[in-house]
């Protein structure tokens, strides 16, 4: 099957078995345990909803197809799947390095919580595999990677990366958050694990928390499945359908995110009041033929420096269609200001050295008609220039 039809379909087959109804949506199977016929075995396939429930298990298998993962995992948030999978796979005196450009909440938990536990993070500039390769260590173990990161748009080479950890015999784990299993597989260029917030664009219509991690390798998987129920950062059934019904139209959504990403960007590009647009799907982006190579769109995510004419909180303050908002790839559009909002938790220092300054933007593109995200863009830009006479 081809990817939107796995979408509907996969995880999600009618039951047309003796006692099955037909129903061609999951239900939303709300029983905390389930009750057996045996003491030492569950009748049903199922004991404790945090072990396991159906909704839960059609959710996980419809990931797993759509990342061409043998295993999915299903989480209560992004960051209860990230914190999940440090938690199983490493321990206290191990070294983690990191793309420095991630999303701050990840950042967050890794040097104001994961430190706590005796675990180490480096954070390199991945644009250069090289600086990956520079920064392992006698105790590294993971390699952690967003491409497009969050908020600069910057990518990193799965491939060349995920050799070079394997050669050394790290797990190397993609946050494919940003490009959706759509666009980018990385588990199809050699990365052990993928990570997902479907909060963004898997559930894409802002209305639930939730996360995923994606793999095939049996020992991992192992670990990170005793340590789900361990844990018990797990999602409801209400929230697994939703993410479920999300996915149906994941490929038709990301292509208007796509085309109208490109058109926005094209056109901020090209706009005086705008420093900088960063965009892998532009010409000017310095990893546009990498984008091109591992991604099959450029996704909805948008990132723009405006100049000093604008005024960043009079501008935020002009837009009426765009809300100012944190999150992404929902079908409305967002914007946000990194600085303030998503990456508050880093540094001053960190902010400045990897280029979140205030007067960076980020806008997560939605579904709307084209012109009227123009249009809202460009009478807020008109009416929020500082030497403005009118
Ligand atoms: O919010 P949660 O579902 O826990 O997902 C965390 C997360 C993980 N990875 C990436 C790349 C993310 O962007 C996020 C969440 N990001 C936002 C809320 C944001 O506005 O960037």
């Amino acid at each position: 099957m081809k990817f939107s039809t796995k979408a509907i379909h996969c995880g999600e087959e009618p039951n047309l078995k003796e006692g099955g109804c037909g129903d061609v949506v999951v239900p939303i199977h709300l029983a905390s345990t389930f009750a057996r016929k045996e003491v030492d075995k569950p009748t049903g396939g199922y004991e404790y909803a945090r072990t396991g429930n159906p909704t839960r298990d059609a959710l996980e298998k419809r990931l797993a197809e759509l990342e061409n993962a043998k295993y999915g995992l299903a989480f209560a948030s992004g960051l209860a799947a990230e914190t999940t999978l440090a938690l199983a796979l490493l321990k206290k005196g191990d070294h983690v390095i990191a793309f420095e450009d991630l999303y701050g909440g990840t950042r967050r938990l890794f040097d104001c919580t994961l430190t706590n536990f005796g675990l180490e993070f480096t954070y390199v500039d991945a644009t250069n595999p090289e600086n990956v390769k520079g920064a392992i260590k006698s105790n590294t173990k993971l390699v952690w990677l967003e491409t497009p990161t969050n908020p600069l748009l910057k990518l990193c080479d799965i491939y060349a990366i995920s050799k070079t950890a394997k050669e050394n015999s790290l797990i190397t784990v993609v946050d494919n958050t940003f490009a959706s299993p759509y666009l980018q597989n990385p588990l199809n260029l050699g990365a052990d694990i993928v990570v997902h917030s479907t909060t963004k664009y898997l559930g894409g219509h802002s209305d639930v928390i939730g996360g995923a991690i994606l793999l095939s390798d049996d020992e991992l998987y192992n670990k990170l499945k005793f340590n789900q129920n361990a844990i018990g950062a797990v999602p409801s059934p209400f929230d697994c359908f939703l993410v479920l019904r999300g996915t149906k139209t994941l490929a038709v959504r990301m292509d208007r995110h796509n085309y109208n990403a490109l058109k926005l960007a094209e056109y901020l590009n090209t706009h005086p009041q705008v420093e900088k647009v960063n965009y892998p799907g532009l010409k000017t982006h310095s990893q546009h033929e990498l984008a091109k190579k591992q991604m099959s769109g450029f996704g909805g995510m948008v990132s723009f420096y405006l100049k000093e004419s604008i005024g960043v909180g009079a501008f935020l303050g002009k837009l009426k269609l765009i809300a100012l908002a944190e999150s992404l790839g929902g079908v409305e559009s967002l914007i946000n200001q990194p600085a303030t909002m998503t990456h508050a938790s880093l540094t001053q220092k960190e902010r400045d050295r990897i280029g979140i300054t205030n007067n960076l933007l980020r806008l997560s593109v939605g579904i709307e008609d084209i012109e009227d995200l123009k249009v809202d863009l460009a009478q807020a830009l008109q009416e929020s220039r500082v030497d403005s006479s009118d």
